[in-house]
């Protein structure tokens, strides 16, 4: 067979060859079908093995060797490669690609054809000398090498040669280079082409870090642990490592790196954040779009800047939109009254997009107006000045301001602020509001002086110190036991600034001190006098006294639970407990509050005591001209007509809105003494927190009783409609305001008997005022009275105990019910001891009082 027939059969299988581009993890030593030159590679003998150069289409050399001495016995040819250098490989493959002819396929060659051949080599530290001579046994063998397939036959009978590729593991190799040597031992062999390679795991990019290409270990069983370091951009959480192993393969990757800030992952790289995003932490999360009302212009943005006037308190996260301080809060009002001031407001309309607003209030006090009426100059506050809860960082929307001083003009500037508030050139969002308040000032009266003393009684009298800022309205004389030190004490109240106190034990010293009542309200009292009764006549009997010690005891301890509640509220907590007393007392002189009497003159005159009672509504009431009245609507039935709603225009004064009551027509002579009852009452009291009477109109008919106007009506229903809307600083407000009214009614000597929600009637700024007047008749008219054992008709579930076993009313009983309306304002007007029935109540109270 001639070398060039025989080898022709190849091409088309060394074409494909030519083309195989080989595998990434390969470092190829040596590849015949790349090689353009000659080989030079040797044979012996030099007849064994032939070497043969064919050019393919693009003119490119295809090295094959052939051997095929078949039909000669001991054949022993050798072809040997050049020499190959190791570089870093440890462990060489080396893939062989030939056809080898199957010894059936060629006739007469049975004993001496061969299907075989074997690989040797030899390593050395560098190319032998030409002149050395060739001798086998100096080479390593490393396997006979069979074809897996030589010929098959196809469809058509033609024997197609197939092409083998055999791959050996040689080495290791320790030299620097080495041979590679075919010893072909009577075979028909074509030798295609040689690779010579050895394995390396590629350079690679894992977890965001780079791994160099790294050759594995010769032992194929050990890994290599490579390092990683992390790509640009990336910084180390884990220390990135992975494992090269014997395939030239990245095994078990550890750790990993992540994108810095203002880089986030993209194909393996950490890329800068676009411009409009940003990313502040390092971390595998992707770039963020820029929170509202803020921006970033720059690449890789670590942070987005917030637009002009927003703003990011220290705190907040870089995620979160910028904020602004807030606008100012909305609709302040101001309430005061004797003791205490309250100011009031909604939020803010803009809150910044903040949610942690909160308040400071900022006060002035301007000292008042000088002789020309312009207002002094202003100056801080106080500092003793009180608030409730606090000054500063309220979170509610009111607050309640004690211990200011009387007749001065305060300022008050809310001012919202949130937690971006004083950041940047801001204005302040402020409310102001100007409370001048109207407390009659220091003590008016100075020395008070005994004129005369008798067993029961003591005549005082004295004299103003200084000019009273406004006219007085009477003097209140408030006196106790010295013995008794407080424990209980009774006032009385007189025009002139004299006084006959009487009901006094003999031989007992009293303590006497004065205050004055001012159209602008109560002076601080005088100072302490102490005065004695005549010697111990022991015929009289001091009725007064006993009625003292009477009163003193009803109430028991229920009275005094409630009444602490009661009296905590007021700030008052005047006669009961000696160590209270004291505080109070110091508190009392500043403020000149009120206090309840447990006796004393009253100064409340009962109509009924009246032989004409129609003398008495002229004497309490003003007859008003009914063209002055302009009913507007119907707003609810009373028990003797309708209640309307309308205007009171009387001429030279300006127009006011009033509720007036009307007597239905074809009323009894007994009825209209009854209806005017309330009128004849309520006209003896002037406090904000008692209804006012305008006057009554009993000239003309319908008879009408015309009150101020109170917006919200009803306490009870009101409070049912708002379920949950007001905050315990406003409702306590209202309680506070309910508490002066029935406070200001007991220093009257008037007892209510049907306190209760119902009949409290709420303004438009929320102040409760006490209404209902009217003692036997509003026991009729009230829905909730119900007839009790003794045939009389009770309010059960506001009623004292007492009222109801012995229909025992006092200012105690007040109290009481009282409770009762604390209870009904703090639940929202929900009813007290809910479906309990009357009955059940009345006979829960009787055990209570058992028990008392
Ligand atoms: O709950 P209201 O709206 O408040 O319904 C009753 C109704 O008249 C029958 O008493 C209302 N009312 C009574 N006095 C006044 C007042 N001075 N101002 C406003 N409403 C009043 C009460």
């Amino acid at each position: 067979m001639s070398s060039r027939g025989k080898y022709c059969v190849f091409l088309f299988l060394l074409k494909s060859i030519l083309s195989d581009p080989g595998t990434s993890n390969q470092v190829v030593l040596l590849d015949t079908t790349t090689v353009l030159g000659e080989l030079d590679w040797k044979t012996y003998p030099v007849n064994g093995w032939d070497a043969i150069t064919e050019m393919d289409e693009q003119n490119r050399p295809i090295h094959t060797f052939q051997v095929c001495h078949v039909m000669e016995p001991n054949q022993n040819n050798w072809l040997r490669s050049g020499w190959i250098q190791r570089q870093a490989a440890q462990r060489v493959y080396v893939e062989l690609r030939f056809t080898l002819r199957d010894c059936n396929s060629i006739p007469w060659v049975s004993g001496t054809c061969k299907e075989t051949f074997n690989l040797f080599y030899l390593q050395t530290d560098g190319p032998l000398p030409d002149s050395t001579r060739f001798r086998p046994t100096d080479y390593a063998k490393v396997d006979t090498i069979a074809a897996d397939e030589s010929f098959t036959q196809t469809d058509l009978g033609d024997r197609v040669l197939r092409l083998n590729t055999e791959v050996r593991e040689v080495g290791p190799i320790t030299q620097k280079g080495f041979y590679l040597a075919f010893q072909d031992v009577g075979a028909c062999i074509a030798l295609v082409s040689v690779k010579v390679f050895y394995k390396r795991c590629p350079s690679t990019l894992r977890n965001l870090a780079a791994f160099p290409e790294t050759v594995p270990q010769m032992d194929s069983s050990s890994l290599v642990e490579v390092r990683g370091s992390c790509v640009e951009n990336a910084e180390e959480r884990d220390t990135p490592k992975l494992y090269c192993g014997a395939d030239g393969d990245w095994l078990v990757p550890l750790g990993r790196c992540v994108c810095s800030i203002g880089h986030e992952e993209m194909d393996g790289y950490c890329q800068a954040c676009k411009p409009g995003s940003f990313k502040a932490y390092a971390g595998n999360t992707k770039c963020s779009k820029c929170p509202l009302h803020s921006s970033s212009h720059d690449q890789a943005a670590t942070i987005c800047h917030c637009d002009k006037g927003f703003y990011r308190a220290l705190k907040d996260p870089t995620t979160m939109a910028c904020t602004r301080p807030p606008s100012a809060p909305r609709n302040l009002v101001s309430l005061i009254n004797d003791t205490a001031l309250f100011l009031q407001w909604m939020p803010p309309s803009d809150t910044g997009g903040r949610k942690d607003i909160t308040y400071n209030i900022l006060c002035q006090r301007c000292g008042g107006s000088d002789s020309s009426g312009a207002v002094t100059q202003c100056e801080p506050c106080e500092p003793d000045l009180h608030f409730i809860p606090r000054p500063l960082g309220i979170t509610g929307t009111s607050v309640a301001i004690l211990d200011f001083a009387m007749l001065a003009s305060y300022t008050f500037h809310v001012e919202a602020v949130n937690g971006v508030s004083g950041l940047g050139m801001t204005a302040r969002s402020l409310a102001n509001v100007t409370v001048t308040t109207h407390q009659a000032g220091p003590a008016l009266v100075g020395v008070v002086r005994k004129d005369w003393a008798s067993q029961n009684s003591i005549a005082l009298s004295w004299s103003e110190v200084e000019k009273p800022p406004s006219d007085i309205v009477d003097y209140e004389v408030k006196y106790y036991e010295k013995e008794q030190e407080q424990l209980s004490y009774s006032s009385t109240r007189t025009k002139a600034p004299s006084v006959v106190v009487t009901g006094l034990r003999p031989s007992t010293v009293y303590v006497f001190h004065v205050r004055a009542r001012t159209a602008a309200g109560y002076t601080a009292y005088s100072p302490n006098f102490e005065f004695t009764t005549a010697a111990e006549d022991p015929d009289i009997a001091d009725q007064g006294q006993v009625l003292v010690v009477v009163t003193a005891s009803v109430g028991g301890f229920s009275l005094l639970v409630i009444l602490t509640l009661f009296l905590l509220i007021t700030g008052r907590c005047q006669g009961y407990i000696k160590a209270r007393m004291k505080s109070e007392e110091k508190r009392r002189t500043r403020f000149h509050s009120g206090h309840v009497p447990f006796s004393g003159i009253k100064t409340y005159v009962d109509p009924d005591t009246y032989e004409d009672p129609t003398q008495a509504v002229e004497e309490f009431a003003k007859e008003i001209n009914p063209s002055y009245i302009c009913i507007e609507r119907v707003i609810g039935a009373g028990e003797f007509g309708e209640v309307c709603s309308g205007r009171l225009r009387v001429p030279g004064r300006m127009d006011i809105s009033v509720a007036i009551k009307t007597l239905k027509g074809g009323y009894m002579d007994q009825q209209r003494r009854d209806f005017l009852r309330e009128a004849s009452i309520m006209g003896q009291f002037n406090n904000p927190n008692i209804i006012r009477l305008e006057g009554v109109v009993t000239k003309s008919r319908p008879i009408m009783i015309v009150v101020e106007y109170m917006e919200n009506g009803a306490l009870d229903s009101f409070l049912r409609a708002r379920d949950g809307q007001f905050t315990v600083l406003q409702l306590v407000g209202m309680l506070r305001g309910i508490a002066v009214g029935m406070t200001y009614l007991s220093e009257m000597g008037y007892v209510h008997r049907d306190l209760a929600a119902r009949n409290i009637l709420v303004d438009e700024s929320l102040v409760c005022k006490v209404s209902d007047f009217g003692m036997s008749r509003v026991l009729e008219d009230d829905t909730e009275a119900a007839y009790t054992a003794t045939g009389g008709k009770i309010p059960i579930r506001w009623t004292a105990p007492e009222a109801i076993a012995y229909g025992k009313f006092s200012s105690a009983s007040d109290v009481w019910s009282y409770g009762i309306v604390m209870w009904e304002v703090m639940s929202y007007g929900e009813r007290p001891y809910w479906e309990m029935s009357n009955q059940d109540k009345a006979i829960v109270y009787q055990h209570q009082w058992a028990v008392l």
